[in-house]
């Protein structure tokens, strides 16, 4: 297999990429009633992520998803202790009639998701963490219909149309990356699992924000029916079923 996955193909993925079929995977269903409080999850700390508007960003369609690159002098510290450095961020969604975040919570599916994908710093590079069972920390957050515009959503959607065939990039000025994520850092579910997506290598510390992210309906539209798939048709519903938690168990950060 070579990169010729496809959500339509799920069954396939474990017989490429053998971690696919692994006890470990990503994402859940997070059973609220289920999760362990943990007091020794600290609030996550973001550092460097507003960025200065003369940076340009590379956002492109890869075919699944858009990716928003990252500088790796954005940093991510508190929560379990360890540091990061921040690699890239994409998005998760479904179609304008039904909801695509990956992760569920309590069997609920939001509207869309949002992964700001991190590197543990004792390693060199992405490539060289994402084979170490500490290598990668991923933020999540999920993205909900809601009153307004969000400003900061905005600078990434407002660029969409220029990259709607795949292979297609642009560049966004920097601003506050913070601000795609909650303003309530301190309250999250935590759990091992692995990248979603083929190799599905079984080494992302996860971290699932309990406050999500309102769009204005206009911005959720633009985000599920923009972009163009391999196979010529819109690029919707980028999410992989929820996987089975093999006994692993999942902390809150709060009561
Ligand atoms: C998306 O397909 C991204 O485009 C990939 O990033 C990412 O792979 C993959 O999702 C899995 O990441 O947070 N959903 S996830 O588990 O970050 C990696 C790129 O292709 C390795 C740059
Ligand atoms: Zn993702």
């Amino acid at each position: 297999g070579h990169s010729h996955w496809s959500y339509e193909d799920l069954k396939h993925w474990s017989t490429d990429y053998s971690d696919c079929g692994g006890t470990k995977q990503s994402p859940i269903n997070v059973d609220t009633t289920q999760a362990i409080f943990s007091p020794d999850l600290r609030p996550i700390q973001l550092s460097g992520y507003s960025l200065p508007a003369n940076m340009q960003l590379k956002l492109k369609n890869n075919g699944h998803t858009v990716v928003l690159d990252l500088p790796e002098t954005l940093a991510l510290t508190g929560g379990y202790a360890q540091q990061y450095r921040a690699a890239q961020l994409h998005l998760h969604w479904g179609s304008p009639s039904g909801p695509g975040s990956e992760h569920t919570v309590n069997g609920r599916r939001f509207a869309a998701e949002i992964h700001v994908v991190h590197y543990n710093t004792k390693y060199d590079s992405f490539s060289e963490a994402m084979v170490h069972p500490d290598g990668l920390a991923v933020l999540a957050a999920f993205l909900e219909v809601g009153r307004g515009e969000n400003q900061y959503y905005h600078e990434i959607l407002e660029h969409l149309l220029e990259i709607q065939e795949v292979g297609q990039e642009t560049f966004v000025p920097g601003f506050n990356i913070a601000g795609l994520l909650p303003a309530n850092l301190k309250s999250y579910f935590h759990y091992n699992g692995s990248l979603t997506t083929p190799p599905c290598y079984q080494t992302v510390k996860w971290t699932i924000f309990n406050q999500t992210m309102l769009l204005s309906h206009h911005q959720m539209s633009m985000l599920v029916s923009t972009l163009r798939s391999p196979d010529d048709k819109l690029l919707q519903n980028n999410y992989r079923p929820v996987q089975s938690l093999h006994g692993r168990g999942v902390l809150a950060s709060f009561q």
